[in-house]
């Protein structure tokens, strides 16, 4: 039913194809066993399609076309302005087919549909957009050296890149992939998460459409032990980009230090503090904002706000005013008007958030709101939006990243005390500050040792500015702005003697 201008979701889906095989050297072929698998719509838990099961042997192929294409030159070699139009394009063809990509996203993730149209999808077309046009814009040095001699340092890609994605934003993160390894020049091979790898497909069609030359873009669905670990471990793979778990993230080290010593790129986990101190007059928009911080894409957001440290002052009002906020976030069906909560990836995850709410409860902690599943007549696995009062840092739901919607509320008393709290974790990704007084803004944002502190709002700001983590929430680089091509190109130093 359509409501307004919004489009017809439900009857949409109804009529949707999905692109299911392999994409290898601009073609769609199964994968060389003949395997499939099923990827499963978590609103539902019914199976949406069957998607080819890549394993090494695809793997092998899907890098030797992408290791020809460069060799070729013929994306490498391609004048700057023409890979910027390619790459221009396909971002357009991205934006044109915003509502389809929104929605398939939304099916195989479970995330509200117009969450991905508002958020995923211009994320994705921006990102695009933004490395295609550093291409031209991206000067080479001379060094300063005696007159006799010339020095430059040009910035060459590194070849063959390797990405692992994960299933909470497939394609945001898979075009923050591709924008800055095709501007540099590189070719790439993408593992999506098995959970997610349709909206992947439906991008590949795109690539093709935009004139980008074959074997320069590939995708190997399939698992991470599998294909996953058998791009880690590929000698002809030069860089391998990995978002996804700290623990894998791991692995991925090691893969490279047992194989070529590629280059590794690690965006990991986070368990982000949100600090309120005691000067904040108006409570109600830092209240919306904490929501959002996490609840928004339920929860599964590695930058989720997910400790909030409230100076013991201004607790009471502050979580009666949260209590409402929650409230409003509606928990349902990801295609229905006013849900801002879809459900989470799969029955395995709904367990482990659950299982983190039930060790909340046995640490002591005490639920204020949620902590329980939401039983939906579809199906599905949907779990409440879930705050615990009385947690101290060294509980479990303050400690481990639970990637869900449940909140851990922590009380200080100073402003030295919330900067320990905030730093005694593993992760290092995010944090979020809101005060008033300019001092304690420059003291703790400076204090706290994380990639992105935002004040007074909850941002990762956008493609201008470098995004990736402290500790173990990150190694090897940022994602977004120059940064990123930083990660996929070499500097090399030519001497010339005049
Ligand atoms: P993971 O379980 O780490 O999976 C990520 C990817 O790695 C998937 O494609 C997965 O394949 C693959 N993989 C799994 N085991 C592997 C192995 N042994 N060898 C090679 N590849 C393997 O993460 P997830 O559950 O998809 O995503 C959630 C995590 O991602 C959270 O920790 C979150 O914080 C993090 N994340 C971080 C960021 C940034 S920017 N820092 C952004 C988003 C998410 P399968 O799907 O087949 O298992």
């Amino acid at each position: 039913m359509t409501t307004g201008t919004r489009p017809d979701f439900a009857g949409m889906a109804s009529t949707l194809r999905f692109q299911t095989q392999a994409f290898i050297d601009g073609r769609f072929v199964p994968a060389l066993s003949g395997k499939t698998f099923a990827t499963i719509n978590p609103a539902t838990g019914r199976e949406l399609a069957r998607v080819a099961e890549c394993d090494g042997r695809d793997v092998d192929v899907a890098v030797a076309a992408a290791k020809a294409a460069f060799a070729d030159g013929r994306w490498a070699a391609l004048a700057p302005k023409e890979r910027k139009r390619a790459l221009l394009r396909l971002a357009d063809l991205v934006e044109a087919h915003a509502i389809e990509l929104a929605l398939v996203e939304s099916l195989d993730n479970g995330k509200p549909v117009d969450d991905a149209l508002a958020a995923d999808l211009p994320d994705a077309v921006d990102t695009l957009r933004w490395h295609a046009e550093a291409i031209d814009k991206l000067y080479d040095q001379v060094s300063p050296t005696a007159g006799d001699i010339v020095s430059l340092v040009v910035r060459e890609p590194v070849g063959v890149v390797g990405a692992v994605i994960p299933w909470n934003f497939p394609l945001a993160i898979l075009a923050m992939k591709v924008g800055p390894v095709l501007a540099g020049g590189n070719s790439i091979v993408v593992k999506p998460a098995e959970q997610t790898s349709l909206s992947a497909l439906r991008f590949a069609e795109l690539v093709k459409e935009a004139g980008i030359p074959d074997g320069v873009f590939n995708v190997v669905p399939g698992f991470g032990e599998t294909a996953g670990q058998a791009l880690g471990r590929h000698p002809d793979v030069e860089c391998l980009s990995f978002t996804g778990s700290t623990e894998v993230g791991r692995y991925f080290l090691n893969y490279s230090a047992e194989s070529n010593l590629k280059k590794v790129v690690l965006e990991l986990g986070g368990k982000s503090p949100v600090i309120v101190m005691n000067d904040v007059a108006d409570l109600q928009p830092v209240v919306e904002q904490i929501a959002i911080g996490i609840l928004f894409s339920q929860g599964e957001n590695c930058s989720a706000g997910s400790r909030l440290l409230v100076h013991a002052d201004i607790k009471d009002r502050l979580l009666e005013a949260l209590l409402a906020q929650f409230a409003e976030w509606t928990v349902g069906d990801p295609l229905a008007e006013g849900t801002r909560i879809g459900a989470v990836i799969e029955e395995r995850h709904m367990d482990r958030i659950l299982g983190y709410i039930q060790s909340g409860k046995d640490e002591g902690a005490r639920i204020i709101c949620g902590g329980e599943r939401v039983r939906a007549e579809s199906g599905g696995y949907f779990v409440q939006p879930t705050i615990f009062d009385d947690v101290t840092n060294a509980m479990v739901i303050a400690r481990e990243e639970i990637f869900g919607p449940v909140l851990s509320v922590i009380t200080f008393n100073t402003v030295e005390e919330a900067i320990a709290i905030a730093n005694d974790t593993p992760y290092g990704l995010a944090a979020s500050l809101y005060t008033n007084d300019l001092t304690t803004a420059h003291k703790v944002s400076r204090a706290i040792r994380a990639g992105t502190v935002s004040v007074n709002c909850f941002s990762e700001g956008d493609q201008a500015v470098p995004f990736g983590g402290f500790k173990q929430s990150g190694f090897g680089g940022r994602e977004k702005s120059f940064s990123a091509h930083d990660q996929y190109t070499e500097l090399k130093t030519i001497w010339i003697q005049l």
